[in-house]
C-alpha cells in the first residue's frame, strides 16, 4: 500500500486543484489531503477566504481521487503526519519547488506542474465587483496602508489619493505607481467606491459625512469623532444608505485581541475587575499631535486603543469617567490617566507623548488575571495567571505585518456582504468613545479656562 500526502487551501474549489489531486493519487494506492485551517491560512498570508473551511474540506472529500481528508493547522505538521501515516511520497504544485525538499528525509518529495491560467486569488478577484479606494491624507500611516492593502485579496485596489497639500499627496503617489492624485475631495468621491479617511483627527467626521452622502464606504481612522452626536449622525447615514461605515481601530480586528476577548469572556478570569493598559509613545516634538493645542495631545492621538479593551470588558453603560492629565507649557497633555468604572469594574488607560512606559495590558479577575505583552495593542502573546504562580497558561496568536490588512480586510468582507457583524468594534462602542473624547476636550478646555 503506497500512500501518498499533499496539503492545499483548496478555495474556491477548481480544475487546478482536481488535476494536481488526480496526478498525486496515480502515484500510489492511498491519497491523504491536508487542507489548511482558516487561521494557519491567515498566518501564511492569504487573507480574505471565499470558502469557508468546511466547504473547502468537503470539495475536497467530494474528490473521486481523495481517500481521507485532515485538517493542517500549524508549522512543522507535514513532518508530522508523513510520520504518523507513514506516506511514501510527499505531492504539491511546482509554485512550491524546492520549499518541501526538507521532507525528502521521510519520503519522496515530487512537485507536480501546475494548471496553467487559473488559480483561487484569479478566481476570488473575478466573480467579485472589483473595490477602488480613495485615500484621504498621505502621512505615516497612510504609508502603511498601503502597503497592507496589497495583502488583501478580493480585488481590492488603493487607486485615488487627495491630500489638500497636494504635494504631499504627490511623493505618497510617486512610491505607488497605480495611485493617482486626485485635485479635490468631490472628485474623489466620484472616482472610488470607498474611501480610507487618514487625514487629521478634527477633519475625521466632515471626509466621512460628505463620502457617506456620496453613496461610499467608509473606513475612517480613529477617532472616527470628537463629538457623541457627530459620530451618531454618521452611523445614522451609513444605516439609512445600507453602507459600510467602520472606525479604523486596528486591535479591534486583529485575531490576537480577538481571542484576547474570547477568552475572558470564557471565565477563565472570572468576572473582570480592573483594566490597567498603556500606550505611550516618544515623539519629536514638532509632530502634529504635540503641536496642536486644539485637537492634539495623548489623549486624543492614542486613547482610541486604551478606550477599546476598557469598552469591550466594561461595556459602554452607565460609565463613570475622569481624568489625571500632565499637560505641556502649551496645555497639550503629554500624559493622561483616563479611570473608568461602570460599578462593578475599574480600570485605568494610559496615554502619554514624550513619556514612556510599559505597553502591557492587564486584566484582573476574581479567579485570575491576563498579562498581554508589550505592544498589547498588536496583541499576539498574552499568559493567564492563577494563585497558584505555577499555574500559567500562555497564548500566541499571529500578528501579520502591521495589523492594518484584518481592518481592511473586514472592511472588504462587509462591503461584499460576506459578513456583517460588526462585532469586533460596535457602532455604540464608537460612539461612546466619541462620547469619552468629547468629555475630555470640555475637561481639557474646563483647566485651561481656570
Ligand atoms: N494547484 C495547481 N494548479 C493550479 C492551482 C493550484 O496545481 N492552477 C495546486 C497547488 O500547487 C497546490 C494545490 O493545487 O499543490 C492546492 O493549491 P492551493 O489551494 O492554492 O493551496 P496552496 O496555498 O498552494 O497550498 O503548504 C503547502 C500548501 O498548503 C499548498
Amino acid at each position: 500500500m503506497k500512500t501518498v500526502i499533499t496539503y492545499g487551501v483548496f478555495d474556491l474549489y477548481h480544475e487546478g486543484h482536481e488535476n494536481l489531486l488526480r496526478r498525486a493519487k496515480a502515484l500510489g494506492d492511498r491519497l491523504i489531503v491536508g487542507v489548511t485551517s482558516n487561521e494557519f491560512t491567515k498566518q501564511r498570508g492569504k487573507l480574505l477566504l471565499a470558502d469557508s473551511l468546511d466547504i473547502r474540506m468537503a470539495n475536497v472529500r467530494n474528490c473521486p481521487y481523495v481517500d481521507e481528508v485532515i485538517l493542517e493547522d500549524h508549522y512543522g505538521q507535514k513532518a508530522e503526519d508523513i510520520q504518523k501515516y507513514r506516506a511514501d511520497v510527499f505531492v504539491v504544485g511546482d509554485d512550491w519547488k524546492g520549499k518541501f525538499d526538507y521532507l525528502r528525509k521521510w519520503c519522496e518529495v515530487v512537485y507536480l506542474p501546475r494548471t496553467p491560467g487559473i488559480s483561487s486569488s484569479s478566481l476570488r478577484t473575478a466573480p467579485y465587483p472589483k473595490i477602488s479606494f480613495g485615500v484621504v491624507g498621505s502621512g505615516r500611516i497612510v504609508r502603511r496602508f498601503l502597503e497592507e492593502i496589497k495583502t488583501v485579496h478580493g480585488g481590492v485596489h488603493a487607486e485615488q489619493i487627495y491630500n489638500p497639500h497636494r504635494e504631499s499627496a504627490e511623493r505618497a503617489a510617486a512610491e505607488h505607481p497605480d495611485l493617482s492624485v486626485c485635485d479635490s475631495y468631490p472628485n474623489m468621491l466620484k472616482l472610488c467606491d470607498a474611501v480610507y479617511i487618514a487625514s487629521p483627527h478634527e477633519t475625521h467626521y466632515a471626509y466621512a459625512k460628505e463620502a457617506l452622502q456620496e453613496g461610499k464606504h467608509v473606513l475612517c481612522e480613529k477617532p472616527l469623532a470628537l463629538k457623541e452626536a457627530e459620530a451618531k449622525e454618521l452611523f445614522a447615514i451609513a444605516e439609512e444608505k445600507s453602507l459600510v461605515l467602520m472606525e479604523a481601530v486596528k486591535t479591534a480586528y486583529c485575531p490576537g485581541f480577538t481571542r484576547l476577548l474570547s477568552i475572558i469572556e470564557t471565565g477563565f478570569i472570572g468576572e473582570v475587575r480592573d483594566v490597567e493598559c498603556s500606550f505611550t509613545k516618544l515623539t519629536a516634538p514638532d509632530v502634529r499631535e504635540r503641536t496642536d493645542t486644539e485637537y492634539g495631545g495623548a489623549f486624543t492621538e492614542l486613547a482610541s486603543y486604551t478606550l477599546l479593551p476598557v469598552l469591550k470588558l466594561l461595556g459602554c453603560k452607565d460609565l463613570q469617567v475622569r481624568f489625571d492629565s500632565q499637560f505641556d507649557e502649551n496645555g497639550i497633555d503629554l500624559y493622561t490617566k483616563a479611570y473608568i468604572s461602570n460599578g462593578k469594574a475599574l480600570s485605568c488607560g494610559k496615554t502619554g507623548l514624550g513619556v514612556k512606559t510599559e505597553g502591557s495590558m492587564i486584566v484582573a479577575g476574581t479567579d485570575g488575571y491576563i498579562r498581554v505583552e508589550a505592544p498589547w495593542w498588536k496583541t499576539s502573546r498574552f499568559s493567564i495567571h492563577h494563585e497558584d504562580p505555577q499555574d500559567i497558561q500562555d497564548f500566541k496568536v499571529y500578528f501579520a505585518g502591521e495589523g492594518l490588512r484584518y481592518e481592511i480586510a473586514e472592511f472588504v468582507d462587509r462591503i461584499q456582504g460576506w459578513h456583517t457583524s460588526d462585532y469586533h468594534l460596535t457602532k455604540e462602542e464608537s460612539i461612546t468613545m466619541a462620547r469619552i473624547f468629547e468629555q475630555y476636550l470640555e475637561y481639557r478646555k474646563g483647566l485651561r479656562e481656570e
